[in-house]
């Protein structure tokens, strides 16, 4: 059973390697809703992975879609789409959600949210290892979106 060998080496790769591939979040957040006939809002936060790794899903038990988003111009206007194919994080840099870019869109939202209230949320990352990697959040909420800083 020759093919048995590359598959055992890779998986104890994985195993060695998964405790220096950590993606880091920093100080994620959560858009406040307006009214209680707002049923989406946007995750924000900052992710690093020294190595290289890739958002692919995330879930919340807030909402019933979770979807990542991007802003991008479309003819000049301003639209926002989910990246089908996650979101990459380069190796060593912190790529920043944050209002007018990138972001965790929340979509079909279970109760309104406001300041003072924290939104569990999970990250799916894979990273360049190809090992998953579970990212749990408790996002607090704020009503207003922080100073964006150019
Ligand atoms: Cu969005």
């Amino acid at each position: 059973m020759k093919t048995c060998l590359p598959a055992l080496t890779l998986v104890a790769c994985c195993l060695v390697g998964s405790a220096m591939a950590q993606t880091t979040a920093t100080e994620p957040w959560v858009r406040g809703t307006l009214s209680p006939a707002q049923k989406a809002t946007g995750l924000f936060v900052q992710l690093q992975n020294a190595q290289g790794a890739r958002l692919v899903t995330a879930a919340s038990p807030a909402a019933g879609i979770v979807e990542i988003h991007e802003m991008a111009m479309v003819d000049g206007v301003m639209r926002m789409r989910a990246l089908k194919d996650g979101l990459e994080l380069p190796a060593g840099q912190t790529v920043h959600l944050k209002p007018g870019g990138y972001h965790v869109m929340l979509i079909d939202l279970k109760q309104p949210l406001k300041e003072g209230d924290t939104v569990p949320v999970t990250l799916t990352l894979k990273g360049k290892n190809g090992k998953d990697e579970v990212l749990s959040l408790q996002a607090p909420v704020r009503q207003s979106a922080a100073p964006m800083k150019h």
